[in-house]
């Protein structure tokens, strides 16, 4: 099969209940304003466009959004200044590529909108360290990077980046429910110190939160390119990585029945896969007529043809990236409209700049 949105075949995962118990019973009002980022960290990965990437595209559709390259975020880990400009490019072309727009929805990056920052050091006031303390991204990345400051603010810089444009909806993956709740808890608290300003924003995910890496050890991420299958990854690249992933562990040897209720490759099946393909899988692998490399190479090919059009459009803009620098610029633009004005009601609020 092939085709730009995926297939959900069987529902792999039921979407998360939102954060408040009655709002299981009426289902929330549509958001009036959507906000999310992506780190220009490494290549955009099924695991993004699944978890995030194709419900932006979705929105853009029929609500206010903003989309943002959170570079400034990329930067509490170790990098390459000279990749930079190449990584925000690549972030901005697959995004693009993927189907947001300038005509639907603002696209831009986090350094070219300053307020980020000033908002960011206004909120440190109100974030309780006993909270940024006990963030899983914190330990984790201190683990691996070392324990600095701007690891532990992230969640801080996350929450100026939403609250600074007063969205009240966020399309994220599973990962960052708990940043989100940060960001909520901040917004309270800054209503209550300084007056009603910020809305509570609330996650909003698709029917895959939380893909795994091809290994099966954890999420998929930037960090971790070889196990992760890049939205432009050539096809044999993609064959190969495929080729290397990890299914069901107890199958040992090619006869043994499998359990695809356990299997990551059966998961993703589901994203690329048409209904027919799922249920034949399913039984195969079940009575072991079907082997794992088999289904992976099968599963491959599905991806290959789902991500083609995608391939395609980023390779129409890579032949003009002066659109891809326009779209930017343009959203840059939009966004600090908008930023200018939430801060100078914070800073009146506040009693600055008075
Ligand atoms: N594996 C995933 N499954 C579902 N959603 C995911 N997202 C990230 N990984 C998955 C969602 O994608 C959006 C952008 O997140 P990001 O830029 O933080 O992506 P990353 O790949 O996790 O990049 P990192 O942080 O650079 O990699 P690591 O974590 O390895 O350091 C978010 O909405 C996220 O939830």
């Amino acid at each position: 099969m092939n085709g730009g949105s995926p297939r959900t075949g069987a529902e792999p995962r039921a979407p998360e209940p939102s954060l408040h118990g009655d709002e299981r019973i009426a289902p929330p009002p549509e958001p009036t304003r959507v906000f999310s980022g992506i780190q220009p960290s490494g290549f955009v990965h099924v695991g993004n466009w699944l978890g995030a990437v194709r419900n932006w595209v979705e929105l853009s559709t029929r609500l206010d959004c903003l989309f943002c390259i959170v570079d400034y975020h990329a930067v509490t880990v170790p990098y390459a200044a000279a990749e930079m400009p190449s990584r925000t490019f690549e972030a901005a072309l697959t995004l693009l590529a993927c189907g947001l727009d300038s005509e639907r929805g603002i696209l831009f990056v986090q350094s070219h909108v300053p307020e980020h920052m000033e908002l960011a050091w206004v909120l440190t006031t109100l974030a309780p360290m006993g909270e940024l303390e006990r963030m899983t991204q914190f330990k984790e990345k201190s683990e691996a990077y070392g324990v600095q400051a701007g690891l532990f603010m992230y969640p801080v810089l996350q929450a100026a980046d939403i609250l600074l444009y007063k969205a009240d909806g966020v399309p994220i993956g599973e990962d960052q429910l708990q940043h989100l709740e940060l960001t909520r808890e901040v917004a309270r608290r800054f209503n209550r110190a300084w007056g009603e300003t910020f809305p509570e924003p609330r996650p909003i995910l698709t029917d895959a939160p939380r893909i795994l890496a091809l290994d099966g050890k954890g999420k998929m991420s930037k960090s971790q390119p070889e196990q992760a299958i890049g939205l432009l990854d050539p096809p044999d690249v993609i064959r190969a990585k495929l080729r290397g992933a990890f299914t069901d562990p107890a199958r040992k040897r090619r006869f043994d029945p499998g359990n695809p209720d356990i299997c990551n490759i059966f998961f993703l099946h589901h994203f690329f896969s048409g209904p027919e393909d799922i249920a034949r899988v399913d039984r195969d692998c079940r009575t072991a007529v079907l082997g794992c490399f088999e289904d992976k190479m099968n599963l491959a090919e599905h991806v290959i043809d789902t991500l083609a059009p995608i391939r395609e459009r980023a390779d129409e803009l890579r032949s003009d990236p002066a659109r891809v620098h326009a779209v930017l610029a343009g959203g840059a633009e939009r966004a600090s409209a908008i930023a200018r004005a939430t801060m100078d009601e914070v800073r009146r609020r506040m009693g600055l700049r008075a």
